[in-house]
């Protein structure tokens, strides 16, 4: 090898090369919350807590965000995490007679 200089560094990356490609980091998506006239602001902290592992305060403050702004982020997830957190989030709505509402978007 130390006689062919060159050849190890030419090798090693193209192995670099190909574990890059191999081990890519999943997609990234934004749980969008969505505003609207009628959840309780109580219930809209609670989901968030429950479903989106935020904090009291962290809950409090995305809530008062969508309360204010129309739209903040619940949580950013792989896709099939953020389908399975808004399918959970629209039965826990629904089963509470709420119309809350939540959109997938890219991050
Ligand atoms: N706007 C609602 C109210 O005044 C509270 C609310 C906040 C609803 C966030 C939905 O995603 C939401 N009761």
């Amino acid at each position: 090898m130390a006689d062919r200089p060159g050849r190890q560094d030419q090798t090693g990356d193209a192995v670099k090369e190909r574990v890059k490609d191999q081990i890519k980091e999943p997609s990234l998506y934004n749980v969008v919350l969505l505003n609207d006239d009628y959840t309780p602001m109580q219930f809209v902290v609670d989901v968030l807590e429950g479903l989106f592992q935020k904090s009291p305060s962290e809950a409090y403050r995305v809530m008062m965000q969508v309360h204010l702004n129309g739209r903040g982020i619940a949580g950013i997830y792989p896709w099939e995490v953020a389908e399975t957190k808004v399918d959970s989030l629209r039965t826990l709505a629904r089963e509470a007679g709420h119309p809350l509402q939540a959109t997938i978007e890219d991050a």
